[in-house]
């Protein structure tokens, strides 16, 4: 074929040939690549290619054609030794070859890569009819068992859950609770006293604690609004005691109700009621005994009845008593330091230990091992994560049989 600059920039003649030009080169061109498709060495090339059956073969030999030191990339190479002429004829026909060959290589491995995968799609199927593999399931600490049924109880009798931080100024912990400096109730609470800030060396005068009770939080409550309140205040709290029946951290509920001719009768109604909730019986006996309470006036002790024998107590029936909870009507200079009238509100409050009601419900006899995190232990006593309390549904799931 020519290789002549073809001039288009002339006359209709000129046009007319250069358009022929390239009409005869294309034909010619197309020629080569026929020939060279057609050849039976391209033939050979490509049946060869389709009998191989896996990729890392077919890969050996694109680099062994193709590659750096490839057959038709060291024809190229040696190009350089023919003439003008010749050099742009071969040149042209090996790049044809070249692209062919690549073509049949890169077929093959797209027919390689879909049987491959059709094997592994085969090789990896899930065999949906296999049992489930047992998994190590999370269970639900007694304590946050218990903190989801009170929170169930008070709830649908109305009581909003209040909560406040686990360390407290001494005012909201103590002084504001009639609790003032000095009083032996402070050492009755083994508290643990934060260290005292100190400002250029100077110590300040306010003392801080880690919460000995969740009272703080009622009084906090009253604080930011007026009556009528209705609140339990469940959470961490902290004493300096360390036996089968009391751990340096606990677990507390306190209830709140404050309105206009609040009595102890209403007291009695909603303790009575929770108690029969709690541990999900028609009757329980109760008996109320005087006590004493800085932050309630007057106060009282709640036993339930229940039959102790040697290894188990019963709860709702025989002739023994339990003591179950604290309770009284709030102390009047309590209802002042919250910011609220005791001439025109009175209110009832209450506490309970959540441990211990755990402990009584689902017979654990050990505190300490509440908190020693043994899976082992928690497998035992410890309840399914979907085993909702509710007062509807089940507020333990069968009394706690459903560990
Ligand atoms: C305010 C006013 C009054 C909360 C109360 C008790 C009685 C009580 C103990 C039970 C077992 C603590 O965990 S325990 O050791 N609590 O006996 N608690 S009355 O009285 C309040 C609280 C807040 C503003």
């Amino acid at each position: 074929m020519e290789n002549k600059k073809l001039d288009i920039t002339g006359n209709e003649e000129n046009l007319d040939k250069a358009l022929r030009a390239l009409e005869v080169y294309r034909e010619s061109a197309k020629k080569v690549v026929e020939n060279i498709y057609n050849s039976p060495e391209i033939k050979a090339f490509q049946k060869a290619i389709q009998a191989i059956r896996d990729s890392k073969s077919l890969e050996d030999i694109r680099v062994s054609v193709l590659g750096k030191k490839g057959t038709i990339t060291e024809m190229m190479k040696n190009l350089g030794s023919l003439s003008v002429e010749e050099k742009k004829e071969m040149g042209k026909n090996l790049n044809i070859l070249k692209s062919e060959v690549e073509k049949v290589l890169e077929e093959q491995k797209s027919v390689l890569e879909e049987s491959e995968l059709d094997a592994k799609l085969i090789e990896e199927r899930i065999d949906v009819t296999l049992p489930v593999r047992p998994e190590n399931q999370g269970r639900i600490h007694p304590v946050s068992k218990i903190y989801e049924e009170v929170v169930a109880i008070f709830g649908q009798m109305g009581f909003s859950v209040a909560e406040g931080p686990d360390i407290e100024e001494d005012f909201y912990n103590f002084t504001a609770l009639n609790i003032p400096a000095n009083h032996p109730a402070r050492q009755m609470h083994d508290t643990f006293y934060l260290p005292k800030e100190k400002d250029g060396g100077k110590e300040i005068d306010d003392s801080y604690v880690i919460r000995t009770h969740t009272s703080p939080v009622q009084i906090r409550t009253m604080e930011k609004g007026q009556p009528p309140i209705r609140i339990i205040a469940p959470g961490r709290t902290y004493r300096s005691d360390y036996d089968a029946t009391h751990t340096p951290m606990f677990h507390q509920v306190e209830g709140l109700v404050i309105d206009k001719n609040i009595t102890m009768a209403h007291l009695k109604g909603c303790l009575y009621d929770f108690v029969k909730a709690f541990f999900e019986l028609d009757e329980i006996p109760v008996r109320y005994r005087p006590s004493f309470f800085p932050f309630t006036e007057p106060s009282a002790e709640m036993d339930i009845g229940c039959l102790k024998t040697k290894n188990e107590i019963k709860i709702g029936g025989g002739d023994d008593w339990l003591e179950i909870l604290g309770c009284g009507m709030v102390h009047p200079n309590v209802l002042r330091a919250g910011g609220i009238d005791p001439d025109e509100y009175q209110g009832f409050a209450f506490g309970v230990g959540m441990d211990r009601l755990a402990m009584l419900k689902y017979g654990i006899p050990d505190l300490r091992t509440f908190f020693e995190s043994d899976v082992r232990w928690l497998k035992n006593y410890g309840f399914a994560p979907l085993d909702e309390s509710s007062m509807t549904g089940g507020l333990s799931n069968n009394g706690g049989i459903t560990r």
